[in-house]
């Protein structure tokens, strides 16, 4: 019976884990709360938010945000705190391209936690020109890589093929 309710508990955990991801695994097992979620989310490309919403695994105590834009003009208001939420008004309507927005509250236990993450208003060039990078970034992955290795590697043979031919030449 205990074996059947700890399998299932690490069964959870797991699952738990999963959803929670890389947040999971930085957390200490029993320490200071974390950020579960952020709307918009970090990462992602959405229509002008009229707020930004922070969401912590615990109620935090004097949450404090700084929303800029990428010229680092400040766009937030003063974050108010609702249970785990922590909400940040927009003061002025965003315009599209790259925000950014750094974080910091104390946890429940009494450390401070702090986090950025950043999110892209959508519209016209600036998402077309968002996405073109994205894709940008994925192709140059381990391919561009790979290519000049081989590139590079075709040299050095070249180079070696061509000067062991002299000396036999000699
Ligand atoms: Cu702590």
């Amino acid at each position: 019976m205990i074996g059947v309710i700890s399998r299932a508990s690490a069964a959870v955990a797991l699952a738990a884990a999963a959803v929670a991801g890389p947040v999971a695994l930085a957390a200490p097992a029993s320490a200071h709360t974390s950020l579960t979620g952020t709307a918009p989310e970090d990462g992602s490309v959405v229509p002008a938010p009229k707020s930004v919403v922070l969401t912590f695994a615990d109620a935090v105590i004097l949450p404090q945000a700084v929303l800029t834009d990428a010229a680092g003009k400040e766009f937030g208001g003063k974050p108010a705190s609702k249970g785990k939420k922590v909400t940040v008004p927009v003061r002025k309507t965003l315009q599209p391209g790259l925000h950014h927005v750094s974080w910091r509250a104390v946890s429940p236990d009494g450390h401070p936690i702090e986090g950025e993450f950043s999110f892209t208003v959508e519209g016209g060039a600036t998402q077309a020109a968002a996405s073109s990078a994205r894709q940008e970034e994925e192709g140059s992955g381990p391919w561009t890589w790979i290519v000049l290795g081989v590139l590079a590697l075709g040299l050095v043979g070249g180079g070696l093929y061509w000067a062991s031919s002299r000396n036999d030449e000699e």
